[in-house]
């Protein structure tokens, strides 16, 4: 396949060519490889990961030669917006930023079917998981790890009633991380618990042959349980359970990783709380990995409490330890599905991440105090948690009995726990006993297969008998296209085709071209006022379908931040926009270094019967990111000067440039006082030694020049942009 050009949109059409003979490249989880103490512009890391070939550095990274350390976690991004085909962009996005996990939320109910399903229909809340999809996104993500220059973990759902031939097709296509837990069927899912942990066995073992990194489903109790803080010995209870079962089954502990989450937020005082319990959890799982997942349950539809969040889990994540680290972002709680917030949040990661680098060789947790005596108290909690399991007469007894996701803090049971039957639930009576001489020639299968009988030979190698399953030879697999003629990638594709071919562009939240845009503002009214005025506005702006998706009070009677999402109506033909010329901006080492190579002076005023002096000051002084901090000697002469007194103060100190400010307008008495000071440097002899220099609000750049000016600044001008005129002219006197 070609390789992608950074600078061009990955074609989905050719992802989607020829899909049928494409084969991953590899199956199994790639971990970031650590390089400490290593050297990155001028500074030493000191438990950062390899660099990126491409990325896109945090907007402060100007300042430090646009560097982008990578932390040593995984770092997760969840894309689920329905439609496979418009993920793969996003996926793309969320790579250049740092996220190195994509995972794939599969859609609302793929848990209870009985098998899988082909083509590309589209999802809610997430996509349906079909090999189709699967094959198309896995070469996308070949070419876009080449891009980067890091491999990417591809992942999804196991778990549910499908969950052992979901675990072949995922070894099949190459997904490398996949979430497998049989008590997640069992309590959230009402799948019967016999069958449930019998697919796990075979689920898990072909895992293992795959090389799958598996995440279970303890945290799922953190975000059911009343109050998510008191669940903690029940976490560590269900981790330990998916935990042994699955290395008990074969699966290498390092591609074990429990899905941790820090169980409170703030208002609560969250980290004395979450604190204890990640230690906690990492004094028992020591050889395990950790996934740090966000915490979810307190998360509103605000981006900067759910930004703050997010940056206390990331903070315990460092002062313990989180293989992989997951982000989440405000949209699951105002239903803008996964757009720009899932770039935000993979950026809040790697900026901590790079924030905290070398924190843990300047402090230490206390081996004393609170932290451990809560940390034992925990896991006090969870043994005996355990013991009564085994007591009763095991987990499925314990399950009838309601011990799970109680809102007591155990001991403590309040009797409201989730409740199953072992003999109720999904698919129900669905085991079998295999039969005596039950003979399956396949690779990567749990329990015995009576192969021996047929062939001694063949034990360890069962698949040999048949020349290899799909496992071993790919070209055996069926390969399913499309079933549905209506709901399919091609008939939406079809549909948006104008905004692939036609350069038309509309902003887009959730999928190619739905128009969306999310509008902030302030409203100076109550909530509930404030909320239908901004709906109002947005319907006499044309949007439709206006929602608002987020309010928060500034103050009960003055004022209410909204934040509002609706469609734009119409498109844009990229070929009729005038887009002018990127403006030049020098560097500041660059400006800098031309300033010490050959010293600049000038002299600047505002200019005529002009007091005005902030914009002047704005563009000179050191304190607002002025001229004078490139080292630019700077003879300001004040306001209301006259046109000769600043030329004749150019000649007298032989100065590079003037810099005439010119607020008032009237009478278009600012383009007439350029015009003098153009024609007075001419009649002295020196215009050509001197940069001629105009600014201020009501200036338009073209008029200054007609004017005689070299260069002319209206509104929004800053130091740097004047900075690089003077440096840029004065090198092309030199040439002349
Ligand atoms: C997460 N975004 O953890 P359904 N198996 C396990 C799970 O934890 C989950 C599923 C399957 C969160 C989502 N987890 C929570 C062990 C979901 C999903 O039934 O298709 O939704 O299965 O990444």
């Amino acid at each position: 396949m070609k390789k992608l050009n950074p600078n061009e949109k990955i074609n989905i059409h050719d992802i989607l060519s020829d899909l049928e003979s494409y084969r991953p490249r590899r199956k199994e989880w790639v971990w970031r490889k650590p390089v400490p103490n290593q050297h990155i512009h001028e500074f030493e890391y000191k438990d950062m990961a390899e660099s990126l070939e491409n990325s896109v550095p945090l907007p402060s990274a100007k300042y430090f030669d646009l560097i982008d350390p990578q932390g040593t976690s995984s770092i997760t991004t969840e894309i689920a917006s329905g439609r496979f085909e418009d993920d793969i962009r996003r996926m793309r996005m969320a790579a250049w930023h740092g996220a190195d996990h994509i995972m794939v939320i599969r859609t609302a109910g793929q848990s209870h079917f009985e098998g899988l399903i082909e083509g590309t229909p589209q999802g809610t809340g997430g996509i349906p998981i079909t090999r189709k999809q699967l094959r198309a996104q896995r070469k996308a993500l070949d070419l876009i790890e080449d891009e980067v220059g890091r491999p990417i973990n591809y992942h999804s759902y196991i778990s549910g009633v499908a969950g052992p031939e979901i675990a072949v097709m995922f070894a099949e296509e190459g997904v490398n991380g996949a979430h497998q837990d049989p008590q997640y069927n069992v309590l959230y899912r009402n799948i019967n618990m016999v069958r449930s942990f019998v697919d796990a066995c075979e689920a898990k073992t072909i895992m293992t042959w795959a090389g799958i990194a598996q995440i279970d489903g303890a945290h799922n109790a953190n975000a059911t349980a009343r109050q998510a803080w008191k669940v903690m010995p029940e976490l560590m209870v269900q981790h330990a359970i998916n935990s042994i079962f699955s290395h008990k089954v074969g699966m290498k502990k390092e591609n074990i990783c429990l899905s941790t989450v820090p169980p409170t937020a703030p208002p609560a005082p969250s980290v004395y709380l979450d604190l204890p319990y990640a230690v906690a959890l990492r004094d028992f799982f020591s050889e395990y990995r950790m996934r740090a997942q966000q915490n979810t349950k307190y998360m509103e539809a605000s981006p900067r409490e759910a930004t703050v969040t997010h940056t206390l889990n990331l903070l315990i994540s460092k002062l313990t330890r989180a293989d992989i680290q997951s982000t989440i972002t405000p949209d699951e709680g105002r239903n803008v599905p996964w757009h720009i917030y899932n770039v935000e949040a993979v950026d809040t990661a790697k900026q901590v991440f790079q924030g905290l680098d070398g924190l843990m060789d300047m402090v230490e947790l206390k081996e004393d105090g609170p932290l451990r005596e809560k940390a034992r108290e925990i896991k006090e909690r969870a043994v005996l948690f355990m013991e009564e399991i085994l007591e009763v007469g095991g987990y499925f007894e314990a399950v009838e009995k309601g011990f799970f996701v109680d809102s007591g803090e155990y001991p403590e049971r309040n009797g409201d726990g989730i409740a199953r039957q072992i003999d109720g639930g999904v698919s129900v009576d669905t085991v079998f006993k295999r039969d005596e001489d039950y003979f399956a020639p396949v690779t990567a299968h749990y329990g015995y297969n009576n192969v021996a009988q047929y062939d001694e030979a063949a034990v360890s190698d069962p698949a040999s008998l048949i020349n290899g399953t799909t496992f071993e030879d790919p070209d055996k697999i069926i390969y399913i296209d499309e079933l549905d003629e209506f709901d399919n990638v091609n008939v939406r594709m079809e549909e948006t085709k104008e905004f692939r071919e036609k350069d038309l562009i509309k902003p887009e939240a959730e999928w190619l071209g739905d128009g969306t845009v999310l509008l902030t503002m302030m409203i100076p009214e109550s909530v509930r006022v404030a909320e239908f005025a901004a709906l109002e506005m947005a319907k006499k702006m044309n949007l439709e379908d206006p929602v608002v998706i987020n309010k928060e009070v500034l103050q009960a009677a003055e004022g209410t931040r909204i934040e509002l999402k609706g469609r734009l109506p119409f498109t844009i033909d990229k070929n009729t926009l005038v887009i002018p010329p990127e403006p030049i901006i020098l560097s500041e080492d660059e400006i800098r270094a031309d300033i010490e190579a050959q010293p600049m002076q000038i002299v600047c005023g505002t200019v005529g019967e002009d007091e005005h002096s902030v914009g002047l000051r704005e563009i000179i002084d050191i304190k607002h990111g002025g001229i004078e901090k490139y080292g630019i000697k700077v003879h300001y002469m004040g306001t209301s000067v006259p046109v000769e007194k600043l030329v004749d103060a150019a000649i007298e100190l032989n100065a590079d440039a003037i810099l005439a400010s010119t607020i008032i307008s009237h009478d278009d008495i600012h383009y007439k006082n350029m015009k003098r000071i153009h024609e007075l440097t001419i009649e002295k002899g020196v215009r050509d030694k001197v940069t001629l220099i105009a600014g201020g609000t009501q200036v338009i750049p073209e008029l200054a020049a007609k004017n005689g000016m070299d260069a002319g600044f209206g509104r929004g001008t800053k130091g740097v942009h004047v900075a690089t005129a003077l440096v840029e002219k004065r090198r092309e006197r030199r040439e002349d």
